[in-house]
């Protein structure tokens, strides 16, 4: 079977975990390496969650790297209303037994990317896109290298951060205006898709019947992910984001999506880091954006499921 070699770049992150757990678990996903970045809290908390998703998940032999502390231009936001303190609230966190790579992670993505053969490698950025924006600006040969982006952000017709914008975008929108306006092709995973991906208690029953500590793990995180989500947003099951974008990159007919001219509002009073897609059809020849509209819902925790029944018991 070709597998599909991702980078995934996070910030865990309640979502970021499990789509690392997915990413891992998924016989078709070869996940190359794992970055992180500032965003659901610091880039300290967020790297040290990551290296402890790494051993509840029992990933070894997998590079992961910290990358950029703060945005590009604006001051740093992090979300402890969703994620907590730790920025993955709830479940107790073992101490991480891997050590991270000593690069930065520009580098680790920049280095694993041209050490590949061209359209090889699918980035998914989960968190903002500060990484990616920087490594585009510090190696141009990734954007043609790179077979696209699919990243989990924005929305074309609802806002989480504010009433148009989205979080991972409205954090670093001028991060965000870079890697929309590359070459390379972007599937923008946003809210309009992930809004379908709730985690019901069904579902959360399923994920804890498997049985296991990594499904416990999981069952833990949409607990607390559960109670911000109704507290903070009003909803009755928590959307999880993050692992939309690894199940498109698994299996694009578990997640549509429609060729559509996206870019990023810089410059708006009340709709600064807001995803303009302008649906005026036809989209024109040298539109390289796409936006995600229908989730198979059923598919998709079929998928989370089949992850976590691969990975099996991991003993800490
Ligand atoms: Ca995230």
């Amino acid at each position: 079977m070709m597998t599909k070699k991702i980078i995934l770049d996070c910030d865990p992150g309640h979502d970021d975990a499990i789509a690392i757990l997915l990413a891992h678990g998924n016989p078709e996903i070869e996940l190359l390496a794992v970055t992180t970045v500032v965003g659901n809290q610091t880039l300290p908390k967020v790297t040290r969650n990551a290296l402890a998703v790494a051993r509840i998940a029992g990933i070894t032999g997998v590079p992961f790297a910290a990358g950029a502390d703060r945005p590009l231009v604006r001051t740093i936001e992090n979300a402890p209303d969703i994620h907590g303190e730790s920025g993955m609230d709830g479940p107790v966190l073992p101490e991480p037994s891997i050590e991270l790579d000593s690069r930065h992670a520009v580098d680790l993505i920049i280095d694993t990317i041209m050490a590949h053969e061209p359209g090889e490698i699918t980035l998914v950025p989960t968190g903002g896109l500060t990484n990616i924006a920087l490594a585009a600006r510090k190696e141009p040969r990734i954007v043609e290298r790179v077979k696209e982006v699919v990243l989990m952000g924005g929305g074309y017709h609802v806002g989480n951060w504010s009433a148009v914008a989205e979080f991972n975008i409205k954090i670093d929108p001028e991060a965000a205006h870079i890697v929309f306006n590359e070459s390379w092709p972007v599937v923008m995973v946003g809210l309009d898709l992930t809004h379908q991906a709730l985690a019901t208690p069904e579902v959360v029953e399923k994920v804890q019947a498997v049985g296991t500590k990594p499904a416990q793990f999981v069952v833990e995180l949409l607990e607390f992910f559960g109670i911000t989500y109704k507290d903070a947003q009003g909803f009755d099951s928590p959307p999880v984001h993050d692992p939309c974008a690894v199940a498109y990159v698994i299996d694009p007919t578990i997640v549509q999506t429609v060729k559509v001219p996206i870019d990023i509002e810089l410059t708006g009073t009340l709709t600064l880091g807001m995803t303009v897609a302008d649906f005026r059809a036809p989209a024109p020849d040298d539109c390289t954006t796409w936006a995600a509209t229908t989730l198979d819902a059923d598919r998709f925790w079929d998928l989370i499921i089949d992850a976590l029944n691969n990975i099996g018991e991991v003993e800490l």
